[in-house]
């Protein structure tokens, strides 16, 4: 099938395709190539200018991935993990893009994504099972089958600081930094954000500016990146083992090949723990928080690791007072996402870097040259979000997605996102969701996560092709039941102890429903591929 224009829409023409996918992140990106090996006609549309999803946005310096390049990325062609070199043991941001642009390049896929395109409506039309696309250009699309590869990490948020807007400087927040080298040297500048993002940008900040004020709200757990340029003999190993090894990573919970600890952190002596964290801190990275087999599970066990961070905290930082105030106490530690770093606590050993605790005092306002706090105005020239995201839903909450029967997705979704294996959603014939609320997803290595939805949508489609069926939906039953699930799995760990964004309270009025699904990828992957053999149970195909 190819695409046709077709004029039976009354307000203008809508060009029909077999699928149309929203994003061209990693996970549209694959999407495309996979629906076009099924013969299908398929089309991208992206807001952005170019290819990279969450990379082509978060351009801010220091941006770096914390899982291993070698493993972040692509498993699906062998050619391309043997053609791609990586240069560093974490891949920065230009790096991973550049890496999305060669795969775009590749696969020929540029030819069938429109850029600039962002997507502000899906409509689901009844009469034919089809989906009904449109743009902010005014342009539409139907497809009968419409996938939102919109990312989890993809909607920035901007707190809502009384008198933001009357400030006269520039503010730039991370997840959506300009294109344009940014000058920030001789300058004052305030960060806010202590998350993932904040702990990469505040080095690179100090670095620059003339002197830097971080406005911190809640400390943070970080462990040291140790980044360094690939080894070749590492580098060697793994790509002449690439497929054994990335199928040894997917039998690991978050799909990362890593040294899991099998003892509880709690049957070892102290002395011998204490070595454990030590040789894991020297290694750098976050596998730390994999160190024993109960750290996310046992609130004791946990407070062994937490104990040994908060102990490298001061003594990395200088100033006591200073330490004090860098150190988390609040949260389990890995119960938010964990930190990697580059000399993040050695930056508060700056002269030029001060520490602005909002716990004791927090943010009143912003005014035209400066942050308010308490009574103290710090004066700034410039101003840094580092305030992170709308996580899982934000993206599709932006789009006016609209299911059978007229139902919004944002009104079926009010109370906390509902979904079937965070695939689809009741009530969303023929709408698949890649990395959705319900799935693995952001707890761990996502460009796995990715392949292994998409590879599931794609077989999908193909049984959906060959049957010549209508339409698939999830039964509610069946997300109910797998909405219960992922509940109770977060249940049973210390995640749902901690303030985070997988809990979605960041974010004012969101309803706090822990989203991602904490079984892991083996389990989860073993669920899926149970569902679709035993004839998508829990799903209606008509
Ligand atoms: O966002 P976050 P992020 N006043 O939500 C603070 C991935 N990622 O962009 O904790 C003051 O974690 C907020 O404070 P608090 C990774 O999965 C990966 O850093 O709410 N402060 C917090 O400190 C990560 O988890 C990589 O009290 C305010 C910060 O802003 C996810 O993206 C790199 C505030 C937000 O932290 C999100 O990370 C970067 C306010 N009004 C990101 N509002 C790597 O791979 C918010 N904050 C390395």
């Amino acid at each position: 099938q190819h695409s046709q224009a077709l004029g039976n829409h009354a307000d203008g023409e809508a060009v029909a395709y077999d699928v149309v996918i929203v994003g061209a992140g990693f996970a549209g990106m694959y999407m495309l190539h996979l629906a076009r090996g099924l013969g299908l006609s398929a089309i991208v549309l992206e807001a952005a200018y170019g290819v990279g999803g969450t990379w082509f946005w978060n351009r801010y310096p220091g941006a770096r991935c914390d899982v291993e390049s070698m493993q972040y990325s692509y498993s699906f062609s062998e050619e391309l993990q043997q053609e791609w070199h990586w240069s560093e043991r974490y891949a920065s941001q230009p790096e991973i893009l550049a890496y999305a642009n060669f795969v775009a390049n590749k696969f020929d896929l540029l030819r069938d994504i429109r850029f600039n395109t962002r997507v502000v409506r899906a409509a689901f039309q009844e009469e034919d099972s089809h989906w009904l696309v449109s743009t902010d250009a005014g342009n539409r699309y139907q497809a009968k089958w419409c996938v939102m590869a919109t990312g989890c990490l993809s909607a920035a948020q901007t707190p809502n600081i009384p008198g933001l807007d009357s400030f006269k400087g520039q503010i730039y927040h991370t997840g959506n930094w300009p294109h344009e080298p940014v000058d920030l040297s001789g300058q004052k500048v305030g960060a806010i954000g202590t998350g993932s993002s904040g702990i990469q940008v505040i080095p690179e900040l100090a670095a620059q500016a003339k002197h830097l004020y971080v406005f911190q709200r809640t400390p943070n757990f970080s462990i040291p990146a140790r980044n360094k340029p690939m080894d070749a003999e590492y580098e060697h190993s793994w790509k002449s083992n690439y497929a054994e090894r990335r199928a040894q990573a997917r039998t690991m919970p978050a799909g990362i090949l890593s040294e899991l600890g099998a003892k509880s952190a709690l049957d070892v002596s102290a002395e011998e723990r204490l070595k454990e964290y030590e040789r894991r801190w020297a290694l750098g990275g976050t596998g730390l928080t994999v160190a024993f087999s109960d750290l996310l599970k046992n609130a004791d066990a946990n407070e062994t690791a937490a104990l040994f961070v908060r102990g490298k905290i001061r003594s990395v930082v200088n100033d006591q007072k200073v330490a004090e105030i860098l150190t988390p106490v609040d949260h389990p530690i890995g119960a938010k996402r964990i930190c990697a770093d580059t000399k993040y606590f050695e930056t508060f050993n700056r002269d030029n870097v001060t520490l602005v605790d909002l716990r004791s005092n927090p943010i009143r306002e912003a005014s035209s040259n400066g942050i308010l706090v308490g009574s103290e105005l710090y004066e700034i020239d410039s101003l840094v979000l580092a305030t992170g995201f709308d996580a899982m839903t934000g993206a599709l909450s932006k789009i006016d997605i609209v299911g059978r029967q007229a139902l919004p997705l944002k009104e079926k979704w009010r109370d906390g996102p509902n979904t079937y294996l965070g695939l689809m959603t009741a009530g969303f014939p023929n709408l698949f969701i890649v990395t959705g609320p319900g799935s693995p997803s952001v707890l761990t290595n996502v460009i796995v996560a990715i392949e292994d939805n998409v590879e599931w949508i794609a077989d999908c489609i193909e049984h959906l092709v060959d049957i010549d069926a209508d339409y698939i939906e999830a039964e509610a039953a069946a997300e109910k039941t797998w909405m219960e699930q992922v509940r109770q799995a977060a249940e049973g760990t210390l995640y749902v102890h901690a303030k985070s964004w997988y809990l979605g309270v960041n974010i004012p009025g969101k309803p706090a429903v822990f989203m991602p699904y904490v079984g892991g990828v083996p389990i989860y992957q073993k669920i899926c591929e149970g569902v679709a053999a035993d004839e998508y149970r829990g799903f209606i195909v008509a």
